[in-house]
């Protein structure tokens, strides 16, 4: 579709399967010219990508094991990268986690160990990788996350998740003041519910989702293709000017009273 992203090599972590936000970026990044490498932590989602990718006709520059809750596994994810690629331009942070349990009832009901662990897998993981990251973007680049508005509100069931994403997008800002001394630039896309395997088998999507159709001033909810472009667009040089921003992908569902 374009060139924008010709020369480019991003590293695109969090694909499991073609529902995610992650393989609705890779699409977008892919038309655009970019060079693709990929982590994943589960074999599962090793199988899908490659099935994913071989169907799509899409030629990866690498593809890493990398699990964000292990030090070591990331900076080993990095250093392969570094040593394949030489330099990158770009990360794709769309991961996180949370136990079952604490994304229902009562947030007040949270466990010691389920907030730390949705907070170390969601949003330390962006500080983690980004350190590492940031030794091989030595021409500048972008580096994108994914949110969602129960960091801003209060959204049934999403409860530990919610505190997970605002800490990650405070993280956006305080990592773009960082690395903006070396021309990284660090964003969020806040994307409107898409069903994706995360989201499955918690409840409260769908009656979500009918809401977003009912009251966003588009009066539909957003795919994994259109937070693919505007990712594809904080990737790219055409947002050089923006850093410590996150941006609602949403149908303009946030901005209603
Ligand atoms: C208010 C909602 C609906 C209810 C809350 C959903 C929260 C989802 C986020 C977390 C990351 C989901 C999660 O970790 C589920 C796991 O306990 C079990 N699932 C898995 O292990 C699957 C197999 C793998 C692929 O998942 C992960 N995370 O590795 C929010 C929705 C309207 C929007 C939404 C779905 C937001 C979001 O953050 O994903």
């Amino acid at each position: 579709m374009s060139n924008l992203l010709a020369g480019k090599k991003i590293v695109v972590m969090g694909v499991a399967n073609e529902r995610s936000i992650g393989w609705g970026i890779a699409k977008s990044l892919h038309e655009h010219g970019a060079e693709l490498i990929f982590t994943y932590r589960k074999e599962r989602s090793l199988d899908r990508l490659t099935k994913l990718l071989a169907e799509n006709g899409i030629r990866p520059l690498m593809v890493a094991a990398c699990d964000v809750s292990d030090d070591e596994s990331i900076a080993a994810a990095y250093a392969k990268i570094g040593e394949e690629a030489g330099i990158i331009h770009g990360v794709v942070h769309s991961l996180a986690y949370a136990g079952k349990d604490e994304l229902q009832g009562e947030f007040v009901d949270t466990t010691r160990e389920g907030y730390l662990l949705a907070q170390d897998s969601s949003a330390y993981s962006l500080v983690a990788v980004a350190r590492e990251a940031r030794k091989w973007m030595t021409e500048g680049g972008a580096i994108v996350t994914q949110s969602y508005i129960g960091a801003e509100r209060v959204v049934r069931n999403y409860n530990v998740m919610g505190v997970a994403k605002a800490a990650l997008e405070a993280c956006v800002r305080y990592l773009a003041e960082d690395l903006g001394k070396d021309g990284i630039r660090v964003n969020a896309i806040s994307a409107g519910p898409i069903r994706t395997l995360s989201a499955k088998g918690v409840s409260g999507f769908n009656e979500i989702s009918s809401v977003v159709v009912e009251r966003a001033p588009l009066r539909r909810n957003v795919d994994q293709n259109e937070v693919g472009d505007a990712t594809m667009f904080l990737v790219s040089d055409l947002s050089r000017g923006i850093t410590g921003e996150v941006i609602h992908v949403d149908a303009g569902y946030h901005i209603m009273g």
